[in-house]
């Protein structure tokens, strides 16, 4: 059994929880909640930087980020279902799927700024800088949208459109047409994405 320090409303979290089921490793998982604003909460010694998500090993090894993680548990299972172990196409994923993380991650940055600074000293020239990122990965993913497959890339781009859709750092919908319909394919083929998403109300 490993631990996931992560909360329900992570986006780096849920690619986790979304990766485990797709290895059948769901049950495997203890998911105990962390407090990344909290200097008390272990996280921080599990995880010098204090981000989730970080998983747990049962002596305690922590592991983290979260495609890090992924590539332990496709290990674990045996599998190669999230990324092929070598060849170019494991580049091509990753590389694929690193452009969708740092998707995700300037729309966090995004929301980061209006929550840590005063109202006053919020940057528009760094929130223009970060939203450049977003709609420059999000245009190269509308012009060639990844496969319908829940591997490294379409677990990414599930939890980064999901992420833009609940604290809404850019309205990417209006302006693509085509991820908007990759994520309704995804979703009416994979039910364990809705089984991930934000809870009501969060
Ligand atoms: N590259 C990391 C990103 C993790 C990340 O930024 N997580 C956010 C929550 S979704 C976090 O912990 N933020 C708190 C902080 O940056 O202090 C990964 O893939 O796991």
């Amino acid at each position: 059994m490993f631990t996931l320090r992560t909360t329900p409303t992570s986006p780096f979290g849920r690619k986790v929880r979304i990766g485990a089921a797709v290895l059948g490793l769901q049950d495997h998982l203890n998911l105990v909640p962390a407090d990344t604003l909290d200097p008390a909460d272990t996280l921080r010694h599990q995880n010098p930087l204090g981000k989730m998500p970080c998983l747990l090993l049962e002596d305690g090894t922590p592991l983290y980020d979260s495609g890090v993680i992924l590539e332990f548990l496709q290990e674990q299972a045996g599998s190669t279902a999230l990324v092929a172990t070598s060849g170019l196409d494991r580049y091509r994923v990753l590389t694929l799927a690193r452009l969708i993380d740092g998707v995700t991650e300037s729309g966090l940055l995004m929301v980061y700024e209006a929550r840590f600074r005063e109202p006053e000293h919020i940057s528009r020239r760094w929130l223009d800088h970060q939203r450049g990122k977003v709609e420059r990965g999000l245009a190269a993913l509308e012009a060639t949208p990844p496969a319908l497959a829940l591997d490294l890339a379409g677990i990414g781009l599930v939890c980064a459109l999901g992420y833009l859709d609940w604290r809404k750092p850019v309205a990417w919908r209006p302006t693509h047409p085509k991820l908007v319909a990759w994520l309704e394919s995804m979703r009416a083929q994979f039910p364990i994405i809705d089984a991930t998403k934000v809870p009501e109300g969060a």
